[in-house]
């Protein structure tokens, strides 16, 4: 997978959504994914939103990803941006374990409500390994949830950068496999989709992507 910088162009437009609970590292993911960078954010007002053009596969791709807040007085607002999302990246803090309790008690119920998209890719991530010496869920206990509920799993550190992009490499990848998502996805790009790409030279040599 690749940063794309013709940013006019793409082949697949496809919605992305981080839930999990407040101070999980959702917006630090999202902005160390985006921009390469870790600041101490404050937490997340409502919904926030960045766009990040990439190439995977020889797909041009635009990420549109909705970063929701995790407090609760803002889930009625939050609600509404499960609709029409491709993916939908569930963190956890592997230092908190009420975090990871959460996520069954509240996150999985809420893709169940609110997701209208029946194929949407779900990836479970365990954010903070870089406070290893803190760690209260084990590696383990993230696959079997992921496991029990269909989801990718990663752990990661959004401040150390450990996987970040591979999180959203899985999830892009998956959805690139999946037809419904890629026919939803190629709505609204009508005109760059029919082109015929030509076969790339290097494609037997090159992993499947990079950045
Ligand atoms: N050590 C460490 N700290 C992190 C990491 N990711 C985020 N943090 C810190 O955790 C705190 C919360 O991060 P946010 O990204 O604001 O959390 P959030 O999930 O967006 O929270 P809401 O917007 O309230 O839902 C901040 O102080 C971050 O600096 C990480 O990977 N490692
Ligand atoms: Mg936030």
């Amino acid at each position: 997978m690749e940063s794309s910088s013709q940013r006019g162009e793409f082949d697949y437009l496809f919605k992305l959504l981080l839930i999990g609970d407040s101070g999980v590292g959702k917006s630090t993911l999202l902005l160390s994914f985006t921009s390469n960078t870790f600041e101490d954010l404050s937490p997340t007002i409502g919904v926030d939103f960045k766009v990040k053009h990439v190439t995977v596969k020889g797909k041009k791709l635009k990420l549109a990803i909705w970063d929701t807040a995790g407090q609760e007085r803002f889930r009625t607002l939050t609600s509404s941006y499960y609709r029409g999302a491709q993916g939908i990246i569930m963190v956890y803090d592997v230092t908190r374990r009420e975090t990871f309790t959460n996520l069954s008690d509240i996150w999985a119920k809420e893709i169940d409500l609110y997701s209208t998209n029946l194929d949407c890719i779900k990836m479970l991530v365990g954010n903070k390994v870089d406070r290893e010496s803190e760690r209260i869920v084990s590696k383990k206990e993230g696959i079997d949830f992921a496991r029990e509920y269909g989801c990718l799993f990663l752990e990661c550190s959004a401040k150390t950068r450990e996987n970040v992009e591979q999180c959203f490499e899985e999830l892009v990848l998956k959805i690139l496999e999946t037809p419904s998502l890629l026919a939803e996805g190629s709505a609204g790009v009508k005109n760059n989709i029919f082109k015929e790409k030509p076969p790339q030279s290097d494609a037997s040599t090159s992993r499947c992507c990079s950045w």
